[in-house]
């Protein structure tokens, strides 16, 4: 017999399933008075469910089976050619081609690969043990979605197609609308997934439509050498940074080069729902240095990009570069994936998944992996561990946030906000044949406000171990070309740009104050809203203006200590100078930056250069929706100027913590 607690815990369920099914925001039921206080009443259909802060689910069923099935590592994209690929540009089909004309800088760094994705729903086995499949919603119908790998040099298009169910007969958690975000590139906002795209005809993501994002795959800065005003800026960057694309256009400063990426759905208000249900895949950017060869280069671990192997197969490039997505879960009695939408903490699941699966085993070589971790949330922060036999592993971090390091270094553990990815490279030689070695998480969180930093919970535990890596030996006559960490110490990679010189181009200083209001999430006292922004005033009128090819000081504050905010800042990365006044240990630019307890005030630099594009934000062309014959809508310069920034726990995102930013150009910049 149910405990009247367990009773509760199924009625809450119940309720949570029918208010999502009325697809309710948070914002909408405040609107409608539906939501009093910060407790959180919700009243649907004669309905009352209390909706408090710390989520009351029944647990997920247990399951008892771990290292069960293998952890699966995502296929790699497969470029398409679009003058033959059905969905990109062929006649026969009623998609309109892939328009040019669209994207800001397009003449200058034209398309050499086009992708195609759609995003699907499609049954999901998270485990065994849970029963049925789960549906999901996943780039290419899979979650992780296939990765899509990039290089510098090689401009990209990527059509995202959106193949889910209308609205009109879609039931359960999520919106059926897509907006697709490469978490953190050097994007134009046309192409940059801003959260406005779900309502705006032109850039639309309804079921059956798609949209295009071109990325330029050059490096920021790349517009340094267009105007004289910025001539001090491109001499600062020393000549072996310099990077040119073939047709001899300056590509930008290779000190800004980003390698681990992800894409990720945007949509206001139900981010954290649409993530939740699938929509994220990750990116590896490669250079002329980090090559995804490890004989060349920086000799990272990873044997596809090789010249003598065909990299066009798939398997192969991802042997020994593998791609890690971390996420929470929490399931039904019946096994089905379960959301709480309106939990407004920040969600937790009872199960960390990792690249779709409860406790994966993973078949490792005696020899070096790069492992490209991305923890998505939407609420989970974890320490990552590395235990063999008890004890924790030394292992070596490479990268931070997108970037790599300017050295490598050893760690035994690395903490992770959502959004935040981190590149380890773990040396399975050390182990013998038959070892089992654990990735496991030893900080605890018992909501979805913060991290108990403080707190180490047993690694060792079934319940807090991720991975299980199974060592095998390296098969004779396969070698390891890689670098080798412990032989020959540290790995140089590139200098992060000057500290100095970027100060002495910061032109203003920004406060942001990251603050919880009635029950909801605001910056500088402002909850966004979408149709605000969208709106004639609100477009003719950005709030924040930024100067083309100019630097500024940002300050994020919080003055909640009971809160943690994993702030992400589109477009560009930044550079701490200082978190409480300290300045941090490990020297890194960053896309993600920790706000709030113990991080009450944080100081760093930012540039914000390139985009947009002056000519065609003087003129931006008229755009079309993508079927055929509609009429063309005339466009605002600022949609294609903003950015956001906002939160990355998803439900402090959705309720409505971020705020909208404006790059202007100058008078003289052609
Ligand atoms: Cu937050």
């Amino acid at each position: 017999m149910m405990t009247r607690r367990e009773r509760e815990a199924r009625h809450q369920e119940e309720l949570l399933k029918q208010a999502t099914a009325a697809r309710l925001t948070r914002r909408d039921a405040l609107k409608m008075g539906v939501i009093t206080g910060s407790a959180g009443i919700l009243k649907t259909g004669g309905a009352l469910a209390q909706t408090n802060d710390v989520t009351d689910l029944a647990p997920s069923p247990r399951v008892t089976r771990p290292w069960l099935e293998p952890m699966p590592v995502p296929r790699i994209m497969q470029a398409v050619n679009p003058a033959t690929h059905t969905h990109m540009g062929s006649n026969s089909y009623a998609y309109k081609p892939h328009d040019p004309t669209f994207h800001q800088y397009w003449s200058r760094f034209p398309a050499q690969k086009y992708y195609y994705s759609s995003v699907s729903a499609a049954p999901h086995v998270f485990h065994p043990d849970l029963g049925a499949p789960s549906t999901i919603w996943g780039f290419d119908a899979s979650f992780p979605g296939t990765t899509l790998d990039m290089r510098y040099g090689q401009p990209v298009v990527l059509r995202i197609n959106n193949g889910l169910p209308p609205l009109s007969t879609h039931t359960g958690f999520g919106i059926p609308q897509t907006i697709n975000h490469l978490h953190n590139f050097h994007t134009a906002p046309e192409s940059d997934g801003g959260p406005w795209d779900w309502a705006d005809p032109a850039n639309p993501n309804q079921p059956g439509e798609c949209n295009d994002n071109h990325y330029t795959m050059a490096r920021a800065g790349f517009s340094l050498m267009d105007n004289a005003a910025d001539s001090a800026k491109f001499s600062a960057i020393p000549a072996e940074f310099r990077t040119w694309h073939g047709n001899g256009r300056f590509g930008g400063d290779a000190r800004e080069t980003l390698t681990t990426l992800f894409t990720h759905q945007h949509r206001p208000e139900f981010t954290a729902a649409n993530v939740y249900k699938g929509q994220a895949k990750m990116a590896r950017v490669f250079d002329e240095k980090d090559t995804g060869d490890e004989t060349q280069g920086f000799r990272m671990p990873n044997a596809g990009y090789r010249s003598s192997n065909n990299y066009s197969t798939y398997d192969r490039a991802t042997d020994y570069d593998i791609p890690i997505v971390i996420a929470d879960k929490h399931f039904d009695s019946t096994g089905q994936l379960l959301f709480d939408q309106f939990n407004d903490d920040g969600f937790l699941g009872d199960h960390i998944t990792v690249n779709g699966k409860i406790k994966p085993y993973f078949v490792v070589k005696r020899r070096r992996y790069r492992f490209r971790v991305l923890n998505i949330g939407p609420a989970r922060f974890v320490r990552i561990v590395l235990r063999y036999q008890g004890k924790s592993q030394p292992f070596h971090q490479i990268g931070d946030n997108g970037n790599l390091l300017e050295k490598s270094v050893t760690v035994t553990q690395v903490e992770q906000w959502a959004a935040e990815r981190n590149d380890y490279v773990v040396d399975f030689s050390r182990f013998p044949a038959g070892a089992r070695v654990y990735l496991a998480n030893n900080m605890a969180m018992s909501d979805g406000r913060r991290a108990d930093r403080d707190s180490v919970i047993n690694p060792d535990l079934p319940a807090n171990q991720l991975i299980e890596f199974q060592v095998a030996n390296l098969p004779a006559g396969e070698s390891d070309g890689s670098w080798d960490f412990f032989a020959k110490g540290q790995q140089t990679f590139r200098p992060f740009p000057d500290l100095a010189q970027l100060a002495r181009e910061v032109v203003r200083t920004r406060t942001f104050k990251f603050e919880r209001t009635n029950g909801m999430w605001a910056i500088n006292g402002r909850l966004w809203d979408p149709e605000e922004d969208h709106s004639p005033s609100g477009l003719a009128n950005p709030l924040v203006q930024i100067e083309r090819n100019s630097a500024e000081k940002w300050i994020l504050e919080s003055s909640s200590g009971g809160w943690h905010h994993p702030v992400h800042i589109h477009f560009e990365e930044g550079r701490v100078l200082n978190i409480d006044g300290k300045v941090p240990a490990l020297k890194t630019r960053q896309d993600v930056y920790r706000v709030g307890r113990d991080f009450n005030r944080t100081e760093l630099l930012m540039r914000f250069r390139d985009f947009p594009e002056p000519g065609y934000y003087r003129k931006p062309p008229k755009q079309r929706r993508p079927y055929g014959n509609s009429p063309l809508l005339a466009r605002h310069p600022n949609e294609h100027a903003r950015w956001v920034m906002h939160c990355h726990n998803l439900t402090h995102e959705d309720h409505a913590m971020m705020a909208t930013w404006n790059i202007i150009p100058r008078s003289t910049d052609v």
